[in-house]
């Protein structure tokens, strides 16, 4: 039998840490490989990555999103400008994306495999990809 979540993410952290991993990267407190920044958003290079390209985009100020499921309306804005800076990736050859197109994807909580929780689309190519995802 499946236990119910408990709340606490992979990375050891409730929805209501003040704090995650990418808020330290925002903060530049530690690296990363950042390859866009504009006032509210920031896209650098996934740690683990899951194909020769991989980039993810967040918002810089949390402001809820914990994860996809916690938007409303509020987060119109924020959500449309992630979606721009999400395309934008994805045509950038060098980055290593490919004409051919990328997996633009969010992980919506721990049955997705969602790990941090502050929301981050994540931007995956240089390869074909399988359908449906694992
Ligand atoms: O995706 C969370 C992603 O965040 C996962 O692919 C690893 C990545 N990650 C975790 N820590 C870091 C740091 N410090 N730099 C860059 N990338 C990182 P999820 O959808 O939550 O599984």
């Amino acid at each position: 039998e499946r236990k119910r979540w408990d709340g606490i993410w992979l990375a050891g952290q409730r929805d209501t840490d003040p704090d995650t991993i990418f808020d330290k990267i925002v903060a530049k407190e530690i690296s990363a490989g950042i390859v866009r920044e504009t006032d509210d958003i920031l896209a650098f290079t996934d740690i683990n990555p899951a194909a020769p390209a991989h980039i993810l985009v967040i918002p810089k100020n949390r402001n809820g999103l914990s994860r996809l499921q916690k938007a409303t309306p509020e987060h119109v804005e924020i959500l449309g400008k992630l979606m721009v800076v999400a395309g934008e990736i994805a045509r950038d050859e060098s980055l290593g994306f490919g004409p051919d197109g990328a997996r633009i994807v969010v992980n919506d909580g721990p049955a997705a495999g969602q790990e941090v929780p502050h929301l981050h689309i994540h931007v995956i190519g240089g390869r074909a990809m399988a359908w449906p995802p694992g």
